[in-house]
């Protein structure tokens, strides 16, 4: 099989020598020599030397440039022959430790090829530069398969025909680091398929939702020029047409997005039709509008609008230079180089006229992105000598009420009162300062959130051509991969714990497409061992003593702080093995990926959500249509019934949604779609943090593979019995070995035959009924005695060749 060690087109090659199950092989070197070996130098990485000597536990090692060195043999690590470098699957390589896998990486991405499989799994490293891998030509060779190396476009098409053929929605799993090439991947996928409508034109109009969404959803981060701060899955709907033939499509008067009709016979056969649909479900970071670090920037967007906004726009939206307005300002940078924010404020126009968002609603859209930045430039005045405040009756505060089309007494309210509910009687209750600056922030970011929504369906409503969403589909998960900082808070919190669900479903997919081979040829499925990451989740989602279930109770308490919320957990929690109390207010949660310790200063604050009804009813009230549609939109997503938008306080209190019970509910439904779906994966890989090409730094690497789970597919096969041979091959690369003559036999007898022969233990292998299965490294001695003996061979007939000559 693919997998195998032992393909038939495989050179002589030692296989693994240890029955250790673990990483490296070292016991490899008590029983052979080997000649090349991995060293670790002092600064971590590892270098390839070659063994001079090996006397007691030291052995001495060349290195390239001259230098020897004297080391302990137990940190040796094998090393594989040449004839392995750069294989395009990591589980062709015969020792199969880290310093290979990294090695193997390097070699390829040195000459631009960026991807390679682990297994089931394609590894992605970023080039930072564009690679000629990409393209029609490329395109077309994937599609014919007359090119075989591993890509994107091979996996998109992969997922195409497995759709086609087993009549099952698919996925592409996409993960990786901030700047690991997630979003740029997704978009190579989108390609793919896009292109194979083969439509003149129709690729680059799928693509044009990219802007928008990126404009909307994208910042400067200090890891990323273009970080997405939004997870994203794209839907992407083949539907079942049989009676439309191709011909006689009508695209004209319906959306943009042409219906596609797929070229290949496989398709057109059984008359099928075929388009595509976006459908996104976001999960999103919001904080970034109201508040983001030095260097970095917010929404691109806001830049975009202040930079490219023609006069006229100007003076309706009362705009002025993003570095007037505090919500930009406090980062202190505003612009990206080799960006032109003007220039993309005009395609990102264009980009919402090719998705039908009208002109006028565009400048609804506008007009709300003007309104958050004004917010930001509300100010507060203290009014009495409690601290409560009134907001300034200013420039700013005018402008907003102006732009969202609501009474200014009526914002005035919203920013300085809240209405509570107490024992059934309505209070109102004068906010402080801290309070109400929460308030304003709160409106500005759900303005912000639902303006998002509002653009997404209606990207969603242009690209549903009908509502036929009857055939099946090709889902892309772009989502922020595991992040593990120096300091990590909500935000890491939550992104580590949706990681960790995909982990699982990662998991749980390679755990079947094992055991469905291993079923299939018979063999005793108990006998392999698995870990899962369920302790890890099961830390986080049980009630009530998990790490959501505290947070949210804590949440709820007006007195409970980061402080109070720290030692809650430690409290109930410290007997968990995935988790440990830290000092003061952090604790760490060992991850599949790794340990991590969060601070839990700000949980409170960003879990709480702050969006009170008092302010879905100023919403409610504006004489504009979209802050209407805002405000019904968060009415019917709230859970609990509300009373009438105005005057009637419904216990605003009562109304909150934590942060994290919604991601958990995001994510539960993100989960329960790619449930029904065979998964394919790519794991992102950033090479380096300063975004530039060639620099392959082999500590960031190994973190990564560590962190998305690639080492993880190579542990899971490893701890099963990943080298596998049919009988038959099995019998005639190793039958010539056998002592007693049974040449005459079937390949199942000559196998057993040769077992015992060399009296490989009864738990190294299963006889399955195609294929034998061993625990690594097994075969190894087999094929040494194979070579040694070839090896007589060649030397018998070269001398007989000489004798000739
Ligand atoms: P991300 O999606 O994984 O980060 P991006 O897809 O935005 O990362 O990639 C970051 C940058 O890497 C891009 O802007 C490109 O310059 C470069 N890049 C990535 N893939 C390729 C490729 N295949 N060819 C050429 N350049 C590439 V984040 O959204 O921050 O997690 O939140
Ligand atoms: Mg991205």
């Amino acid at each position: 099989g693919e997998r195998s060690s032992t393909g038939d087109e495989d050179p002589i090659v030692p296989l693994p020598q240890s029955n250790d199950h673990r990483w490296s092989d070292t016991s490899a070197y008590a029983r052979k020599k080997v000649l090349q070996s991995w060293v670790q130098l002092p600064n971590g990485n590892w270098e390839l030397g070659k063994i001079l000597s090996t006397s007691g536990e030291e052995s001495v090692i060349a290195l390239p440039e001259g230098k020897v060195l004297k080391v302990k043999s137990e940190t040796l690590v094998p090393a594989n022959p040449d004839i392995l470098d750069g294989v395009d699957d990591l589980m062709q390589l015969s020792y199969l430790n880290e310093p290979a896998v990294l090695y193997n990486l390097e070699y390829r991405y040195n000459q631009d090829m960026i991807y390679t499989k682990a297994g089931p799994v394609l590894v992605a490293v970023n080039p930072f530069k564009e690679v000629p891998l990409y393209g029609n030509r490329n395109i077309e060779a994937y599609r014919k398969r007359s090119n075989e190396s591993p890509h994107v476009y091979a996996i998109a098409d992969a997922a195409v025909r497995e759709m086609i053929r087993d009549e099952v929605n698919q996925s592409i799993i996409i993960s990786g680091e901030s700047g690991a090439g997630k979003t740029e991947t997704a978009k190579i996928a989108m390609q793919y398929l896009a292109a194979l409508g083969g439509g003149s034109g129709i690729e680059y109009e799928i693509l044009k939702t990219n802007p928008i969404l990126e404009a909307f959803g994208n910042a400067k981060t200090l890891r990323n020029d273009n970080s997405s701060r939004f997870g994203k899955l794209i839907e992407i709907h083949f539907s079942e047409t049989g009676k439309i033939s191709g011909a006689k499509i009508q695209t004209s008067d319906i959306a943009f997005f042409l219906p596609l009709i797929f070229k290949f016979c496989s398709f057109t056969r059984k008359g099928k039709f075929l388009y595509i649909f976006f459908a996104a479900s976001i999960f999103f970071m919001l904080s970034r509008v109201v508040q983001c670090a030095e260097g970095e920037r917010s929404y691109h967007i806001f830049y975009q609008l202040c930079a490219g906004a023609s006069p006229a726009l100007r003076e309706k939206l009362n705009l002025t230079s993003a570095k007037q307005y505090k919500y930009l300002k406090q980062s202190n940078c505003y612009s990206i180089n080799g960006v032109d924010d003007a220039e993309r404020f005009h395609a990102v126009k264009e980009a919402l006229d090719i998705v039908h968002v009208s002109k006028e609603d565009q400048e609804s859209v506008f007009a709300m992105l003007a309104a958050v930045l004004w917010l930001g430039n509300v100010s507060f005045t203290i009014i009495d000598n409690e601290n409560h405040v009134e907001p300034e009756p200013d420039e700013s505060l005018s402008t907003v009420a102006k732009l969202i089309g609501c009474n200014i007494n009526e914002l005035k309210l919203a920013l300085s009162k809240r209405n509570m509910k107490v024992n059934n009687d309505t209070i109102v209750q004068k906010l402080t300062l801290s309070q109400a600056i929460d308030a304003r922030d709160a409106l500005a970011k759900s303005i912000y959130a639902s303006l998002f929504d509002w653009l997404v369906e209606q990207i969603n409503k242009s690209l549903a051509v009908g509502k036929r969403r009857t055939g099946r589909s090709i889902s892309i998960l772009d989502i922020y991969g595991f992040e593990s900082f120096n300091r990590n808070s909500f935000e890491q919190f939550c992104i580590n714990y949706a990681n960790e669900r995909l982990q699982q479903h990662f998991n749980r997919h390679l755990f079947k497409l094992e055991q469905e081979e291993y079923i299939q040829d018979g063999i005793d499925w108990t006998r392999v061992d698995f870990e899962d990451n369920q302790d890890c989740l099961s830390l986080f989602e049980k009630k009530p003593l998990g790490l959501l279930s505290l947070l949210d109770e804590e949440s709820t308490f007006p007195n409970g702080t980061d402080l109070t919320l720290a030692t809650k957990l430690k409290q109930h929690l410290n007997d968990n093995s995935c988790f440990r109390g830290d000092r003061g207010k952090a604790f760490t949660v060992a991850h599949y990926a790794g340990e991590v310790t969060y601070e839990t200063t700000g949980f409170l604050e960003k879990n709480r959500d702050l969006l009170h009804l008092d302010s879905i009813q100023l919403l409610s009230s504006c004489s504009c249509h979209l802050p209407q549609a805002f405000a019904s939109s968060m009415l019917i997503h709230s859970e609990k019934p509300v009373v009438g938008p105005l005057h009637k306080a419904g216990g605003a209190d009562s109304q909150r949604l934590s942060v994290a019970t919604k991601f958990k509910g995001q994510l539960f439904q993100l989960m329960q779609r790619l449930g029904n779906t065979t998964p394919h994966f790519i794991r992102c890989i950033k090479p380096n943090n300063v975004q530039s090409p060639g620099l392959y730094e082999q500590g960031l690497v190994l973190q990564q593979l560590r962190c998305c789970g690639v080492l993880e597919v190579v542990r899971i096969s490893r701890s099963g019995f990943p080298t596998r041979m049919s009988h038959h091959k099995f019998a005639r690369r190793y039958g010539f070995l056998l002592l007693e003559n049974i040449a005459e036999k079937d390949p199942l007898s000559v196998s057993v035959a040769i077992l015992h022969q060399f009296n490989i233990l009864p738990e190294m292998y299963q006889v399955g009924y195609t294929k034998l299965f061993f625990r690594t490294g097994q075969i190894g001695v087999l094929e040494d005695t194979r070579n040694r003996t070839l090896h007589g061979i060649l030397r018998l007939q070269s001398y007989f060749r000489g004798h000739q000559a």
